[in-house]
């Protein structure tokens, strides 16, 4: 737990939380109680650990479906991983190569930020190793959609100034796939931070998960950072297969446009985003993206 006085403290959750917990019956739903960035009450024992006594309410959490356990049950709803609270922005890291670009995966970091109404930052990395300059068009598509996009790299420090100045003054979380230098980019921006990286001579494009826990850090008197550890698998929690289109912003103008209101453009007839694809006016690999995750939603409701 990160005090006022930027002390950082060990904590333990008292055991009226957890009860109170088990009888509201979040227990069924999310695997965390207290999550990175909840603004908690807490009281210090003697041995300089404390224990939190109050969660207080959330502005707004960002959660993905807890990964399916190798060998457990498939029966049963999956679970509710918060990933973290009450931030600002949501920066959403990539890279162009090692490990390879990878836009369905941003796809789904952008419905889980969207569904939770946060503020969404797009960072291309490693631009480095464009050596065809092929990141533009992936920038164009983000931009055209209303997304700010930064191309950084820190091996030629290029588009860190940027990243720093939209990071000033918020609670950010950097959240992205192993390896793609989410660490590298808060170390470059905030020397005194010291966090892991991973070492290139071992690095394969999978990346190996050097940051193993989500981390708060206070870098200035009013910004804060969350380096949280690689994910491979993100499925956004809680999203109904009809309200998925509202989470990609761009067919929000067509939308309305469908025969059926509960349209999820996929086999209905008459359907206004499919014709926009069609025409062109909606990008096809967004299309994809938003095919792929309404796949995942409806083989989850199988359980
Ligand atoms: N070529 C190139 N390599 C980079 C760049 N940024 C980071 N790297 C390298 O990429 C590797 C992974 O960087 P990390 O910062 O550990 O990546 P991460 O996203 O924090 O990874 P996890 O903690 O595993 O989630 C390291 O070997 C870095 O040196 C860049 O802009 N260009
Ligand atoms: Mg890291
Ligand atoms: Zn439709």
């Amino acid at each position: 737990m990160l005090a006022a006085t930027g002390l950082e403290i060990r904590c333990s959750l008292r055991g009226k939380i957890k009860k109170e917990y088990e009888l509201k019956g979040d227990k069924l739903y999310s695997i965390d109680i207290a999550a990175v960035g909840d603004n908690v009450e807490y009281e210090m024992n003697m041995d300089g650990t404390g224990v939190i006594s109050e969660i207080l309410p959330r502005r707004n959490h960002i959660s993905r479906k807890a990964p399916k356990i190798k060998g457990a049950s498939t029966r049963g709803e999956r679970l509710e991983q918060i990933i973290a609270c009450n931030i600002d922005n949501l920066i959403i890291v990539s890279s162009w190569n090692k490990p390879k670009f990878n836009n369905r995966l941003i796809d789904r970091l952008i419905v889980a930020g969207e569904s939770s109404h946060i503020n969404i930052i797009i960072v291309i990395n490693k631009i480095d190793l464009d050596k065809l300059n092929e990141v533009t068009y992936w920038s164009d598509l983000y931009k055209g959609i209303n997304y700010k996009v930064i191309e950084s790299s820190v091996v030629k420090s290029e588009g860190l100034d940027n990243l720093a100045s939209c990071v000033n003054g918020k609670v950010n979380l950097f959240w992205g796939q192993s390896g793609v230098g989410k660490s590298s980019l808060l170390n470059e921006i905030y020397p005194r931070l010291k966090l892991k990286v991973g070492e290139i001579s071992n690095f394969s494009s999978k990346g190996k998960h050097t940051t193993v826990t989500s981390l708060m850090k206070r870098v200035e008197e009013d910004t804060f950072i969350i380096d949280t550890p690689g994910m491979r698998e993100i499925d956004p929690y809680g999203i109904r297969k009809e309200d998925l289109g509202h989470y990609f912003v761009e067919f929000s103008k067509f939308q309305n446009e469908c025969r059926f209101n509960t349209c999820t453009h996929y086999h209905e007839p008459n359907c206004a985003v499919i014709n926009a694809v069609e025409k062109g006016l909606i990008n096809s690999e967004r299309y994809k993206s938003y095919l792929n995750i309404l796949e995942s939603i409806e083989s989850d409701m199988n359980f």
